[in-house]
């Protein structure tokens, strides 16, 4: 029977030390479902230590970044205070283990969201929508994992910037979406790359917080996942993201 505080206090200290450990699943092979278990019981030192849930993220919700792990269904992690960064603000490459930036859409909550729910319930809950930047790290050596390891993990979470909000009124199937590093391509896309349309994430955030007895609640962000592959970060970059007709967001990455 897998010790899973044990697991929890690994993962929860490689990331508060900024220390890569090794793959559980090299010893400890998880099901999902011990691997939600991990993952909360994690965050609940987190939240012990003074942080607070802000909202939730949606991992692997590309068909490319799926078949790259080897799974057929998305992920999510928690989302905490002190995960934020503020837009145009600056982040530092010491405070993570091997960190990489991907373009999102954002979702705002004005409502509570759980279970089983169409999109138009979906987008009947959502206040705004944004730009935004999910800094994701795995905790693990050479960013390498299966799905436990990952789910564990909290998905990746390390930090998030959100751009200014705009109305929900947006149509956000088919955005392109372009992030630069120091003014230079680094990435396009296409909103529609996020499930074939955003919206979908979200609708799956709702069903799968639902199985873990929790919901979207009225402030909750919800990152709806990336567009483009992920970029390695480095001390000196000024990331930028622009999302056609809904704005931009940036962030800066010092030592
Ligand atoms: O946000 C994401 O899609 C990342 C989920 C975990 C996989 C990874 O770290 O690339
Ligand atoms: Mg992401």
């Amino acid at each position: 029977m897998a010790d899973l505080p044990a697991i929890a206090e690994i993962l929860d200290e490689a990331a508060r030390t900024a220390n890569a450990v090794a793959q559980i699943s090299e010893t400890t092979p998880l099901t999902s479902d011990d691997a939600y278990r991990v993952q909360a019981l994690s965050l609940e030192r987190r939240y012990a230590r003074g942080e607070r849930r802000v909202g939730v993220k949606m991992g692997l919700t590309s068909r490319a970044k799926m078949a790259q792990v080897g799974v057929d269904d998305v992920v999510w992690g928690r989302l905490t205070s002190a995960m934020r960064i503020e837009e145009g603000g600056h982040l530092s490459r010491a405070a993570f283990v091997h960190p990489r930036i991907e373009p999102e859409i954002a979702f705002l909550m004005k409502a509570p969201l759980s279970g089983e729910v169409s999109a138009m319930e979906a987008l009947a809950a959502v206040e705004a929508v944004a730009p935004a930047l999910e800094v994701i790290d795995s905790r693990y050596h050479d960013f390498r994992f299966d799905l436990g390891d990952v789910i564990a993990d909290n998905a990746s979470s390390a930090g998030f910037v959100i751009g200014p909000p705009a109305p929900v009124s947006h149509d956000i199937a088919n955005l392109g979406m372009v992030l630069t590093v120091n003014g230079h391509v680094a990435e396009t896309g296409s909103s529609a790359a996020i499930m074939g349309h955003p919206l979908r994430a979200l609708v799956a955030a709702a069903r799968m917080v639902a199985t873990a007895g929790e919901e979207l609640r009225p402030g909750d962000i919800v990152l709806a996942g990336a567009a483009t592959a992920a970029v390695p970060l480095m001390p000196g970059q000024a990331i930028a993201l622009q999302v056609e007709g809904l704005g931009a967001v940036a962030v800066n990455i010092g030592d």
